[in-house]
């Protein structure tokens, strides 16, 4: 993102009429920054610091040597899909000393996707429990790690114990078309919950 952005890129379209707010969760070091900054189209707003040492006893960085940094409270970034409409994306931390920024967070959000490592799968589900809780939908996106174990489907389905309904799909946070198709799926099948709910 070296050069600067074009003005209308900055600035929402005057005729934008809907804006949808999506969570983007999971756990420490998932990809969650990474992934809202390789969709935003605004610079993206980060709380980006440096850890410390002290830290490594609270965040495990087994796997992840080379990070330097974490967030904070939280990562925003801004995708307009149409001329009508746009997304406002909240990167959202899954540690629990963050539950109460979650009470905000999750105020007016329609869902969320939940991004997912395969060497740690069982770190995922405290953020899937506080979805459960706050009763948003969500829809899971392996970020697929260089080295870490890839599993069938039907294994991840079975070690995240997730609905058949609940879209499961692999993406790489660095990559803008992946992190689109990952969105996507997460929107349709929005989408179709919001038909059938309205149709029941
Ligand atoms: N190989 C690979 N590396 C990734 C991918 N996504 C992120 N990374 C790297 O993984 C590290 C962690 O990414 P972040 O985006 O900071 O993760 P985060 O979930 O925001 O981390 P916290 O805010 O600290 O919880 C960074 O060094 C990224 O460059 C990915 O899809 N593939
Ligand atoms: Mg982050």
């Amino acid at each position: 993102m070296g050069s600067a952005l074009a003005s209308e890129d900055v600035y929402l379209r005057q005729t934008v009429r809907t804006a949808a707010k999506l969570l983007v969760v999971g756990h420490f070091a998932v990809g969650k920054t990474t992934f809202v900054g390789s969709l935003s189209e605004i610079k993206p707003l980060r709380t980006e610091e440096t850890m410390t040492q002290a830290g490594a006893l609270v965040d495990d960085l087994a796997g992840i040597e080379g990070k330097s940094t974490t967030t904070v409270a939280m990562d925003f970034g801004r995708l307009t899909l149409s001329d009508q409409l746009v997304l406002y994306l909240f990167g959202a931390p899954g540690q629990k000393r963050f539950t109460r920024l979650w009470q905000d967070m999750t105020q007016g959000a329609l869902g969320a996707l939940v991004l997912a490592d395969t060497r740690r799968l069982d770190q995922s589900f405290d953020v899937m429990g506080l979805l459960e809780e706050h009763e948003l939908p969500y829809a899971v996106a392996v970020n697929h790690f260089a080295g870490a174990p890839t599993y069938d489907d039907a294994e991840i389905r079975e070690a995240l114990d997730l609905l058949p309904e609940t879209p499961l799909i692999t993406c790489d946070a660095r990559d803008r078309g992946s992190s689109t198709e990952a969105l996507i799926s997460l929107v349709q099948y929005l989408q179709v919950r919001n038909a059938r709910r309205t149709s029941a």
